[in-house]
C-alpha cells in the first residue's frame, strides 16, 4: 500500500488506511456528513484523490451509493468480472411452449434487466415474439417507452387478464400487487427470469423458472424463437382489447393534458414538461400523485435513465440521487440533464440539500409539483378560514402543507434560480431558462390545484401507490 505523503514513513492513520482502502477499490466519490472523527476520513480521502461531497441529510447520503451504482457504472471495477450463468435448457424450451399456448402473453420488463444490460436482446425479443410489454418503475426505457410494444397505458388490463407472464428481472411485490388476485388472473402462469435464487417463488410460485443472467437468458431465448420460427399474432382479441384502451385512457390524459385553467393540473404540467425534455435526460422523482402520473406522462427513452422512490417507496430519497447522478454526468461529461421531479412533500424531506448542489454548482433541475399537500391539500383560502376557526392542529387535515410555500425561495436562498410557475407560459419559459443553465441548479415551485379533481381513479387508486 502507498502511503500519501502527510504520514511520517512510520505512521498511517486509521483514516488513511480507510481512504486508501477505497481509492484501491477505485472508489471515486465519498459522501457524507462529518462529525468527529469522520472528519479525518473525508480529508484522508481527499488526499487520495478521492472526490468528497459533503451532504445535508443521511438519508440522502445512503441513495448516492445507489444512484452510483445503479446509473453508471465503473465505481468498483477492480473485481473480475463475474461469470455469467445460464438457464437451464429444458427450462428455456419449456418457458417458449408456456409462451406459445398463451392467449394473453404480456412480458415485465423490471430493474433486473436494466441492471442486467439486457436492452439490446430484449427488444430483438419483444419485436420477434410481437409480445406486449410493460415496465415496472425503473424497468422505463429498457425499451422506449414510446415502443409500440408498450402497454404501459393499459397496465390494468394488462395486469388482470394476462394468462401468462414472462417476467423479466422484477419482483412480484407490492408495485406487481404481489401477483394475485383481484389484479391478476388467478390462474395466471408465471414464467420468472432472474439472476436471485431467492426471489423466484415470491409470492407466486413460477410455471417455469428460469434462474441467471438475464442478458444470456434472453439471448437464449432469442436462439431458439430463432428456429422455431413463432411469433405472436399481431391480430388477436388481446391485442385489440390493449389498443382499444390504450386509446381511450390516451384520450382522458389527453383531455386534462391540454386544459390551461390556473391553478393547473398534474396532466397539464407533465405534458408540457415532456415537450421540453432532452430524451437523454436522467429522470429522478418522488412524491405520490407526482411519482405516479410522473411515470405515466414523462416517457424513458433509454435504460437506467430513471430513479424514483422504488422498492420501499421512501420519500426523502430524490435530492440525494440527483446530486450523485449530477457528480457522474460532471466527471464523464455527458452533457445530460438530471431533472428531479418532486411532490412538495417529498421534496421537504431533504429539501436541504438545494444547498448542496448550490455549493458544488451541480446543475440540477428541480420540478416541485406543489399542490399544498401530501396527495391532496387546501387552496390558500380556505387554509385562512381554517386558521380562522381555530388551532389549525385540531382542524387541519394531517395531508395538508402551508398552501403556496415558496420552495422557490429555499433554492434561491443559496445562490441558485427559483421560479414560481402558475400558467403553462411560465412553467415553458422558467424550464427552458433552467435547461439552457449549466451553472447552478434551479428549481421550479410549480401551483397546481390543491385538490386533486384531474387525478383519474385507473391511475390513481391503484398502480404503484407510494404509500
Ligand atoms: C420516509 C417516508 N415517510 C412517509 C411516507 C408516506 N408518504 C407517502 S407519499 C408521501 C408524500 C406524498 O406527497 P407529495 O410528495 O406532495 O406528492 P403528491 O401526491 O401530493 O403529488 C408521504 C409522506 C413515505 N412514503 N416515506
Ligand atoms: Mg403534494
Amino acid at each position: 500500500m502507498t502511503v500519501s505523503p502527510h504520514s511520517s514513513m512510520d505512521e498511517v492513520t486509521g483514516a488513511q488506511l480507510i481512504a486508501e482502502s477505497l481509492k484501491a477499490q477505485k472508489v471515486e466519490y465519498m459522501f457524507g456528513i462529518v462529525g468527529v472523527p469522520v472528519i479525518e476520513v473525508a480529508m484522508a480521502a481527499q488526499a487520495a484523490g478521492i472526490r468528497y461531497v459533503g451532504m445535508r441529510n443521511e438519508q440522502a447520503v445512503y441513495k448516492q451509493l445507489l444512484t452510483i451504482v445503479t446509473i453508471p457504472l465503473h465505481l468498483v471495477s477492480c473485481c473480475p468480472t463475474p461469470p455469467v450463468s445460464l438457464a437451464h435448457h429444458g427450462a428455456i424450451t419449456e418457458a417458449l411452449s408456456a409462451l406459445r399456448a398463451a392467449k394473453k402473453p404480456l412480458v415485465i420488463i423490471g430493474k433486473g434487466a436494466a441492471y442486467g444490460r439486457a436492452e439490446t436482446a430484449l427488444r430483438e425479443f419483444v419485436e420477434i415474439a410481437g409480445l406486449p410489454f410493460l415496465p415496472t418503475p425503473m424497468g422505463k426505457g429498457v425499451l422506449p417507452d414510446d415502443h409500440p410494444n408498450c402497454v404501459a397505458a393499459a397496465r390494468s388490463r394488462a395486469l388482470l387478464q394476462a394468462d401468462v407472464v414472462l417476467l423479466f428481472g422484477a419482483r412480484l411485490n407490492w408495485i406487481l400487487h404481489f401477483g394475485l388476485p383481484p389484479r391478476f388472473n388467478p390462474n395466471v402462469k408465471i414464467i420468472q427470469v432472474d439472476l436471485c435464487a431467492e426471489e423466484m417463488g415470491n409470492n407466486v410460485s413460477p410455471a417455469v423458472a428460469l434462474l441467471g443472467d438475464i442478458n444470456a437468458i434472453v439471448i437464449q431465448l432469442l436462439e431458439v424463437l430463432r428456429k422455431d420460427d413463432w411469433k405472436y399474432p399481431s391480430d388477436t382479441e388481446w391485442w385489440s382489447t390493449l389498443k382499444d384502451k390504450i386509446v381511450a385512457n390516451a384520450k382522458i390524459s389527453k383531455a386534462l393534458a391540454l386544459q390551461s385553467t390556473v391553478p393547473m393540473n398534474y396532466y397539464t404540467v407533465f405534458h408540457h414538461v415532456s415537450q421540453l425534455l432532452p430524451h437523454d435526460c436522467i429522470i429522478v422523482s418522488e412524491g405520490a400523485n407526482t411519482m405516479d402520473i410522473g411515470r405515466t406522462m414523462l416517457n424513458n427513452r433509454l435504460p437506467r435513465h430513471r430513479l424514483d422512490a422504488g422498492t420501499f417507496g421512501t420519500m426523502g430519497v430524490g435530492l440525494g440521487f440527483a446530486i450523485a447522478a449530477a457528480c457522474v454526468e460532471r466527471s464523464e461529461h455527458s452533457n445530460q440533464r438530471i431533472v428531479c421531479v418532486e411532490g412538495d412533500s417529498a421534496f421537504g424531506f431533504s429539501g436541504m440539500e438545494v444547498e448542496t448542489m448550490c455549493r458544488y454548482n451541480l446543475p440540477v433541475v428541480i420540478i416541485v409539483v406543489n399542490n399544498n399537500g401530501i396527495y391532496n391539500g387546501v387552496d390558500a383560502e380556505t387554509w385562512k378560514e381554517m386558521a380562522k376557526m381555530g388551532d389549525l392542529t385540531s382542524i387541519a387535515p394531517p395531508v395538508t402543507l402551508l398552501p403556496e410555500a415558496r420552495y422557490d425561495e429555499v433554492m434561491t436562498a443559496f445562490g441558485g434560480r427559483g421560479f414560481l410557475v402558475r400558467t403553462v407560459e411560465e412553467l415553458h419559459s422558467a424550464l427552458q431558462l433552467s435547461l439552457s443553465d449549466w451553472e447552478r441548479p434551479s428549481l421550479l415551485n410549480v401551483l397546481i390545484e390543491a385538490e386533486n379533481r384531474s387525478v383519474f381513479t385507473w391511475l390513481s387508486s391503484h398502480p404503484y401507490r407510494a404509500a
